[in-house]
This record gives C-alpha cells, sequence and structure tokens, in this order.
C-alpha cells in the first residue's frame, strides 16, 4: 500500500480579500504535494480559512456588517484562488464548520482531563492583528503614549478572567524533542530561534477569552469561547476526521506543515504542547517559508501595494506565476515580486530556453520525421552525456523535495534545459538532415527525451503546461508518473506525434504589442 503523506498550508484570516503572501504560500504547498503524489504518495493535502477571534470581529464593526457575512464572503475568495491556481487540496476547512467545533472541544477536554488546564485572572497586552499575548518585557512603549508588541502591531491591555494552559510545565519535553527530532522545524535558523525561545523556559498561556464570543465555546464553561489559536492550529487534526472511523484518520500526524515565518512559535511551540498533552502524536515537521515583499517594500493596505494574486495570474499566466514564486524565491528565505523579475524568468527560462527547444526539435521531428518519435541509432557520449544529467534530475529533485528546497528542485532542471539547448546548437541537425539523417533522428530523440524527463519533473510547478508538452510528446496521462523516470523508459520510436504548438509565449509589453 502506498506510503501516506499528509501536508497542510497555514489557514488565512478571511479579514479580508487573499493577497499574493496567501498565494506563495499554497502554490508551494501545491507543488510538494504534487510532487509526492507523482511519486507513489496516498497525499492528503488541506487549505483553509480561520474565521474566529478579535481581527474578524473587528474588521466586521469597521465595515459594519455581521462577522459571519464577512467571514462568507472572504472565505470564498480564497477558496476561488485555490481554484484559480489550481491547487490540488483534498479539502478547504473553515473553522466555523460543526466538525471543527467538535473537533476542537474533543482537543479542550482532552486537555483538561489531563489536569493541564485551570481558571485565573489574565492580566497582559494582546495584539488583536497577531492575535498574540505578549508579556510587559516583549513590548516597547512609544513617546505617544501607544505600546506595540515585538513585530511592530500595537498591544492593548486585556486583563479578564480566563482558563490557562500549563505550557510551562512542557519546557523541557519541547526541548527534548526537538533534540531528538533535529528535522522537526525548518529551516536552520527558525529552529535554533525556536529553541533559544523555549530554552528561556515557558510562562503559562490564556487559552480563553471571556469579552466577546465569537469562537469556540469552551466545554462546561459559559461565557469563554476559545483563544482562536487553539481552535486554529486544532483545524489539522478536525480534517483527518479524528473523532470518526473514517479513512483520513491514518493521516494523522502530520508529514508537514507549511507555513510563514511569523507564525512559528504558535506551529514548533504550542501545537506540539496541545498535542502532547491531549496524548495525540505531534506533527513530523514544520516549515517556515519567507516573507514576499513588493520590490523591498512590506505590502500593506495603508501604502496601497497589496498585489492581488488574481491580477497577476490574468496578466502573467497562471504557471508563469507559479514558476515564478518557486524559481525566484530560495524557499524559506524572504523575497521580492517585481514585474521585470516576473517577465525576465518568463521570457528567458520558459520563453526562450525550454519552449523553443521544445518547439525547435518537435517541429523538425514533425517535418522530417513523419511526425513520429524518431529511432534513434547508436548513442555517443555527447547523447549519453546529456541523457544522463536529465536522468539524474529524479533523485536530485526527491532530496531537495524532501527539504522543502523548491529552488533546488528547479535549478538543475533550468541546468538541463541549457544543456539540451547547446547540445541541440552544437549538433546542428538541420546541418545533419542531408548530410546524415540517421544522425539528425538521434539527436532529435535524445532532445526529445531530455524534454520528456524535464516535463514530467516540471508537473508539480506548472502542471498545464507541463501536460501540454507532454501532449506533444505523445506521452499518455498514465506515462506521466515518476515511475517512467527510471532509466530503463524512454520515449517510444515511431508513436505518431500531434502537430507542435508554442507552450510558453513570450510576455510582451502592453504598450509595445
Ligand atoms: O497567520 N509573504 O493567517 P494569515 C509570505 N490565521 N507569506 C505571507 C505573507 C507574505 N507577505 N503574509 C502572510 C494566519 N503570509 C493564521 C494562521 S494556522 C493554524 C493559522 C503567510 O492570513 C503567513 O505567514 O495572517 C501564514 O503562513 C499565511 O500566510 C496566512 O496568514
Amino acid at each position: 500500500m502506498a506510503e501516506r503523506f499528509y501536508i497542510t498550508t497555514a489557514i488565512s484570516y478571511p479579514n479580508g480579500r487573499p493577497h499574493i503572501g496567501h498565494a506563495y504560500e499554497l502554490i508551494a504547498t501545491d507543488a510538494i504535494a504534487r510532487f509526492k503524489r507523482l511519486d507513489g504518495y496516498d497525499v492528503m493535502f488541506l487549505t483553509g480559512t480561520d474565521e474566529h477571534g478579535q481581527k474578524m470581529l473587528q474588521t466586521a464593526r469597521n465595515e459594519d456588517i455581521p462577522v459571519e457575512a464577512l467571514a462568507d464572503r472572504n472565505s470564498a475568495e480564497f477558496k476561488r484562488m485555490a481554484e484559480v491556481l489550481d491547487a490540488s487540496n483534498d479539502d478547504f476547512i473553515r473553522t466555523t464548520e460543526e466538525r471543527h467545533h467538535r473537533a476542537s472541544q474533543e482537543i479542550w477536554r482532552r486537555m483538561a482531563d489531563a489536569g493541564d488546564i485551570y481558571k485565573d485572572t489574565y492580566g497582559g497586552w494582546y495584539s488583536v492583528r497577531e492575535e498574540a499575548f505578549y508579556g510587559e518585557d516583549e513590548t516597547t512603549l512609544r513617546e505617544d503614549g501607544t505600546r506595540f508588541g515585538p513585530h511592530g502591531t500595537p498591544v492593548t491591555w486585556v486583563e479578564e478572567e480566563s482558563y490557562f494552559f500549563k505550557l510551562s510545565a512542557f519546557t523541557e519535553r519541547l526541548l527534548a524533542h526537538y533534540e531528538a527530532n533535529p528535522d522537526f522545524i525548518g529551516p536552520a535558523e527558525r529552529r535554533n530561534e525556536v529553541v533559544s525561545f523555549v530554552k528561556q523556559g515557558l510562562r503559562d498561556l490564556s487559552v480563553s477569552r471571556t469579552t466577546f464570543d465569537w469562537g469556540i465555546p469552551v466545554p462546561d464553561a459559559p461565557g469563554h469561547v476559545m483563544y482562536v489559536w487553539v481552535d486554529a492550529l486544532t483545524n489539522y487534526l478536525t480534517a483527518t476526521g479524528f473523532l470518526e472511523d473514517g479513512e483520513r484518520r491514518d493521516f494523522w500526524p502530520a508529514d508537514l506543515h507549511v507555513i510563514g515565518k511569523d507564525i512559528v512559535r504558535f506551529h514548533a511551540v504550542y501545537w506540539p504542547a496541545f498535542l502532547m498533552s491531549a496524548g495525540l502524536p505531534v506533527p513530523k515537521r514544520v516549515f517556515a517559508h519567507g516573507f514576499l515583499f513588493n520590490k523591498g517594500e512590506k505590502m500593506s493596505k495603508s501604502v496601497g501595494n497589496v498585489i492581488d494574486p488574481f491580477a497577476l495570474v490574468s496578466t502573467y499566466g497562471l504557471d508563469q506565476f507559479r514558476y515564478f514564486l518557486l524559481r525566484e524565491v530560495p524557499f524559506g528565505q524572504d523575497g521580492n515580486y517585481s514585474h521585470e523579475a516576473i517577465v525576465n524568468r518568463t521570457n528567458s527560462e520558459l520563453a526562450n530556453d525550454l519552449g523553443n527547444l521544445a518547439q525547435r526539435s518537435l517541429s523538425m521531428i514533425a517535418k522530417h520525421c513523419d511526425a513520429a518519435v524518431p529511432q534513434p541509432g547508436a548513442l555517443g557520449p555527447a547523447d549519453e552525456t546529456l541523457l544522463r544529467a536529465a536522468t539524474e534530475l529524479l533523485a536530485t529533485a526527491r532530496m531537495a523535495i524532501d527539504r522543502q528546497e523548491l529552488h533546488a528542485m528547479l535549478a538543475p532542471i533550468v541546468t538541463v534545459v541549457a544543456d539540451a539547448n547547446r547540445y541541440f546548437a552544437s549538433q546542428e541537425p538541420w546541418a545533419l538532415r542531408k548530410s546524415d539523417p540517421a544522425r539528425m533522428a538521434t539527436v532529435l530523440y535524445v532532445t526529445a527525451e531530455t524534454v520528456r524527463r524535464v516535463a514530467i519533473l516540471l508537473q508539480p510547478v506548472m502542471p498545464a503546461s507541463a501536460a501540454k508538452l507532454l501532449d506533444l510528446l505523445g506521452v499518455e496521462a498514465d506515462e506521466r508518473s515518476f515511475d517512467e523516470l527510471t532509466p530503463d523508459v524512454a520515449l517510444v520510436p515511431g508513436r505518431p506525434l500531434p502537430t507542435p504548438t508554442g507552450v510558453f509565449p513570450r510576455y510582451v509589453e502592453p504598450d509595445a504589442a
């Protein structure tokens, strides 16, 4: 039976429309999910929206609409974004769903039964924007009397009766867990941050609120709703149907939570502590990607430089956008979006390098090889070198994906495409047509076979374009998994091919068109 692989994105706050940061996380996670499916795993891929908490409530008040209406409206936009981005998620969870209320109350009960929850009075600083509590020592007072948290968002004083989770009791267990599972948090700098934070000792965490009711009721505690992060993190468990006997149950523990670097503490400290308390297995890995900036500037509604992913897809094309994000930014580091950068990647690496390679070789095959996969003759050293490099790509890609280094999966593919272009130019198949047609057939075969290997590996990143390339190569739908990348599989000579068409158009500036 296929090995299971459960992968998730963070669930987004639907207090506004999705932005490019949300798109980035979803595309990267989708590429990993697709990669694992093609590599034979039984994958479950989850995304969704995080709908409770004070931030949602405040936005709804500002817009003068019921909070449910705000959640419905924007959650639908996140769902639509997943469709527009061609995300292959198996489920889309909303934390306002009944299944999630049940799961959250169950995990609460288990933590309470374990003796890890007690009632007291909370007094401290709260950032609504981050939905996070901060100790006074973590905040700074500005000259105008306003106070800010460590990430620069405003904090307000909260004082109310609250339930607490005994997080302090988990300090040693968490440190032991990080020590025994060095891959629990990636990349390494995030792991180091978490370890040094936990080493300072943990304070108990306020886990319920009484001043509003937009949340999941705490079991047997009228007037208390759960702190939004308790309910939000539980979404990953809810979706496996952990209270039911269904097929998805076995997907827990998750293999990989893909999140942004701003929410590592919640995922790598609070979440495993909640699960340990509830007697449930903890996820295998949490990987934090970096932030996307608009030409080096933080995107914000007030600056007016927030980038709409829907607009980018219609301007540049979906696969161009997906490719750009994963190729341009080393996954785990911060990166920049700019028009120039996406146009440059689209035109140089996709249109010129890969697109032209496919177009030139396939149109020669169409014209001079009876529109069928050519019959190669004996291979020479140049042919063998190129084919070997193309065959080695799978092993490199697997290693890269297992460390979430999406850029390190793509870079060697780009190199092989460049090698293939050099090979094609130096072999001059157009000159061989008269002098040595059999050799021409070999060169075209080797080029097309290289494109086949590259296209199969690019499916997770550019599903539609890779599929078009594979159509042009006569590769059937059931011949596209990574099983077809073993050294003994190759294009079948004589198989008829369709008329070649361009797959990667150049981006042309509207005023230059
Ligand atoms: O944090 N670049 O929701 P969210 C890259 N509901 N990634 C970005 C980004 C940017 N400019 N801005 C945000 C939440 N993100 C919680 C999560 S999970 C149980 C609950 C990422 O809508 C961010 O790091 O603020 C997070 O991983 C995701 O988008 C959702 O952010």
